[in-house]
């Protein structure tokens, strides 16, 4: 089975996505840490995309389109998660491609609906979790970046709300409850 986790910064996606490789033993395409471990290797396309990231806008199709072929092509699994990626219907139009060509399809696109004060807090509250922690903040975990951040989600991903809805493929799940009952409500999406 392979899954798209839709939704805005900060509603879960990664955090489900690690619960869903735990129990379902998928394997997770998270572009965000694929991104951030570009950014802290210092690759040339690491360079690139630690501006963009830091300021809250989405890197471009090309870089992340190539993240994830790259990844389709060497690595196996009985079924991955897309978390956070499509993120622009040219990216849906290429994952849609991308997973054609192998003879695969998408099963199910769950979107995870949180409105924007949870997110503040909830992003906010990681980036004092980790100050106090005395581990690195993300770069993006501010108010100024989250933003940009849910601007550039409202304008280029909550497009692809209804380019899933019109191909029968999305899922909603309520993303404020607790983790645990996000986590139940989107097991009982992909058991249905
Ligand atoms: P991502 O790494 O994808 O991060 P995100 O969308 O901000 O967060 P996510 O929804 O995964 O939330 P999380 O579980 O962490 O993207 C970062 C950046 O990378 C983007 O802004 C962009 O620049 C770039 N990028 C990534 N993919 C791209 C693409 N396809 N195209 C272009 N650019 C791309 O949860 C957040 C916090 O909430 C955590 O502290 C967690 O513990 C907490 N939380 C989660 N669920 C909760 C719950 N139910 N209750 C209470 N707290 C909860």
């Amino acid at each position: 089975m392979n899954i798209i986790l839709l939704g805005p910064p900060g509603a879960g996606k990664g955090t489900q996505a690690r619960h869903l490789v735990e129990t379902r033993g998928m394997v997770q395409l998270s572009t965000g840490d694929m991104l951030r471990e570009a950014k802290d290797s210092g690759t040339e396309m690491g360079n690139i995309v630690a501006d963009v990231m830091a300021r809250g806008a989405l890197v471009t199709d090309e870089i992340v389109i190539g993240l994830i072929k790259e990844k389709l092509e060497t690595v196996k699994a009985k079924g991955f998660i897309f978390d956070g990626f499509p993120r622009t219907l040219a990216q849906a139009d290429a994952l849609g491609q991308l997973l054609e060509s192998q003879g695969e399809t998408i099963d199910a696109v769950v979107e995870l609906e949180v409105n924007d004060d949870v997110l503040v807090s909830r992003i906010v509250g990681r980036a004092e979790e980790a100050r106090a922690a005395g581990q690195p903040v993300r770069a993006d975990d501010n108010e100024d970046s989250l933003k940009i951040r849910l601007m550039a989600y409202y304008k280029q991903t909550s497009p692809l709300i209804g380019y899933y809805y019109a191909k029968g493929m999305l899922s909603r799940v309520d993303g404020l409850g607790s983790i645990e009952a996000v986590q139940g409500d989107i097991s009982a999406v992909l058991d249905s």
